[in-house]
C-alpha cells in the first residue's frame, strides 16, 4: 500500500514498532490484515470513544468496552471491524512516529488500500465555532503548501496535498452537518505558532498584525489552525496513502484566541467531526447486520 516502501526493513529479523508495542514476530496479518480505515485523533480518551462510536455503528460488539492493542504510554490502538483507531498526541514528530510504525504494521499485516483520517480539533478562521473543515490541503505557518524536515542535517520539502476525491467523498455525507471544504494550517506550536496573544511571553506581534495575518491566510483559502496536517498530508503523499483532515473548530480565531466553549459544549463540536467521518465509514464499509 506505500508507493514508497523502505527496503531496508526486509533485512531486520523482526521489527520492533517500539511506540506501539507490536512487532513482527506476532501474528500481524491476523490482527490487523483486513484493516480498510485508519481514524487518527490526538487524545488516548478520543481515540477509545471514537473506537466505540464505530463498534455501535457497525453493529460490532457494540456492548463492550474497546480493548486497546499494544502498550498505551504513548499511543493508545483499537481495531473495530476493518476500522483503526489511533491516537497520535500533539504535533508533527508525534504524528510522524505513529503514521511510521501504524505504516509498517499495515504493511507487515498485509493490509491493502487502507485510508488514514485524522478526526481533530482546530481553530477556526471565518467559520462558526463547531464547523467541520475538511482539508483539501495543509499550508505550513508561512502560508506554503510543504513540510519541511531537516534530514542528515538538510533542510527537506514535502508537498502537503490532500486526497481530493476522499476530501470529496467526506464532504458529500455532510447532510445537515455544517461543513466546509478548506485549506488547514499546520503548525509547531499552539500559541505564538498560531498568533495568539495569551500564551506566556510577550509576543512579537500587536493584536492587528496578527489580525492581518489571519485574514491573509483565510484570503488563501484556510479555513482552520490546528498542530498536525502538514506532517500528515506530506507523509501520506509520498507513501500514496489516500489521507484527510478532518477537524472541528472551537473558536473562530478572528474573533480572540482563548477556547472559552464549555466541555460539553466542546464535546458537541468534536462530536459534528466524528459524525462526518462515521458516515463515510458506514458508507464505506457498511454495517453487519
Ligand atoms: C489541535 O488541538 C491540539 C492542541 O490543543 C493539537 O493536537 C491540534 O492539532
Ligand atoms: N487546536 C489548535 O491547535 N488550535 C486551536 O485553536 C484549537 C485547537
Amino acid at each position: 500500500m506505500n508507493a514508497h516502501r523502505n527496503l531496508h526493513i526486509d533485512e531486520l529479523e523482526t521489527d520492533y514498532l517500539y511506540h506501539l508495542g507490536l512487532d513482527t514476530s506476532m501474528d500481524l496479518p491476523a490482527m490487523f490484515g483486513d484493516t480498510k480505515i485508519v481514524c487518527m485523533g490526538g487524545s488516548a480518551e478520543r481515540a477509545k470513544d471514537v473506537a466505540g462510536k464505530i463498534a455501535q455503528r457497525l453493529n460490532l460488539d457494540s456492548e463492550l468496552e474497546p480493548q486497546p492493542i499494544g502498550k498505551t504510554d504513548r499511543y493508545s490502538l483499537y481495531k473495530t471491524g476493518p476500522v483503526l483507531s489511533v491516537s497520535h498526541g500533539i504535533g508533527m514528530p508525534s504524528m510522524l512516529i505513529v503514521l511510521h510504525e501504524l505504516t509498517k504494521l499495515l504493511e507487515h499485516a498485509g493490509a491493502t488500500d487502507v485510508e488514514y483520517i485524522r478526526i481533530g480539533t482546530s481553530g477556526g478562521i471565518g467559520v462558526e465555532p463547531g464547523t467541520v473543515v475538511v482539508a483539501e490541503q495543509a499550508l505550513n505557518g508561512t502560508l506554503k503548501p510543504y513540510f519541511e524536515q531537516v534530514v542528515l542535517g538538510r533542510k527537506v520539502e514535502y508537498p502537503t496535498d490532500f486526497d481530493q476525491r476522499l476530501a470529496e467523498e467526506i464532504h458529500g455525507v455532510r447532510g445537515k452537518l455544517q461543513v466546509v471544504l478548506g485549506k488547514t494550517m499546520g503548525t509547531d506550536d499552539f500559541y505564538e505558532g498560531q498568533g495568539r496573544l495569551d500564551g506566556a511571553l510577550e509576543p512579537m506581534y500587536s493584536a492587528q498584525e496578527k489580525l492581518t495575518f489571519l485574514r491573509t491566510a483565510y484570503a488563501q483559502g484556510v479555513r482552520n489552525i490546528e498542530m498536525e496536517a502538514t506532517a500528515l498530508a506530506a507523509f501520506c503523499q509520498r507513501a500514496g496513502i489516500p489521507a484527510v483532515d478532518v477537524c472541528a473548530t472551537f473558536l473562530n480565531r478572528l474573533q480572540g484566541d482563548q477556547v472559552t466553549s464549555t466541555p460539553k459544549q466542546l464535546a458537541e463540536y468534536a462530536s459534528h467531526a466524528q459524525e462526518l467521518v462515521l458516515r463515510y465509514i458506514e458508507k464505506k464499509v457498511g454495517t453487519k447486520k
